[in-house]
């Protein structure tokens, strides 16, 4: 049933989920916003950046000109690529590498449905530049998830219909545009048990067991 599948990046093949939280708690803490948690960074789970800052800047009393958030967003953005130099291919775990080899041999098509505008750059780091059959990230989508339109684009570049690939995700925004399009989805992490996930991933090698079983 499953011909492709197309996996969200961070949190997914990935933690950079973790540099995300530390450039916006730069951010936050840079504008006087001393309680940003980990919970209020799940919540910019796979929206666009420029969404993220509002999240962000929910915690503030003050208000922002749009001159000021895109400096802002930049800002975030410098920060995060500083970090970003930290991954190199042994951020790819065996798991995940294992997991992809084999699906790619069974002949499965693979794609990346990212909102990232550094998905290149993230999957070039992690010595994945060349593998994907299509990589649909930030640059080319004109909304981001909960929106499906990066998981549609990806769909159509592999020219598979939405019931025949899988989505893979962490966040809840991700689930609900894979859901929207018509995908089925798996959930890792924070989104197994969220109702609409199709389903539960408990550790990543369990991917090749739903799509060999359907
Ligand atoms: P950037 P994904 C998403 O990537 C992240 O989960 C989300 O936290 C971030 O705000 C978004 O990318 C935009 O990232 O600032 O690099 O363009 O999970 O969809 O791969
Ligand atoms: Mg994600």
């Amino acid at each position: 049933k499953y011909l492709g599948i197309i996996f969200d990046l961070d949190g997914v093949l990935c933690s950079t989920d973790e540099y995300h939280y530390e450039a916006w708690k730069a951010i936050a803490e840079e504008i006087d916003i001393n309680n940003f948690t980990p919970k209020d960074n799940n919540r910019q789970r796979g929206v666009s950046r420029m969404e993220s800052l509002e999240i962000l800047l929910e915690k503030s009393e003050r208000k922002f000109t749009d001159k000021e958030k895109l400096i802002l967003a930049d800002k975030k953005n410098q920060r995060y690529k500083e970090l970003l130099n930290n991954i190199n291919s042994f951020d790819l775990s065996d798991e995940v590498r294992v997991a992809l080899n084999t699906l790619r041999k069974a002949g499965i098509k693979l794609a990346i449905g990212s909102s990232s505008k550094n998905a290149g750059l993230i999957l070039e780091r992690l010595g994945l530049g060349n593998f994907f059959d299509v990589v649909v990230d930030g640059n080319s989508i004109t909304k981001s998830k909960p929106n499906p339109e990066v998981f549609l684009k990806a769909a159509q570049m592999i020219g598979l219909q939405p019931s025949q690939c899988l989505v893979v995700e962490d966040a809840i925004s991700g689930i609900e545009a894979g859901t929207a399009g018509g995908f089925d989805t798996a959930g890792i992490g924070g989104v197994m048990s969220y109702p609409k996930t199709t389903y539960p991933l408990r550790d990543f090698s369990q991917i090749m067991n739903i799509v060999f079983a359907n």
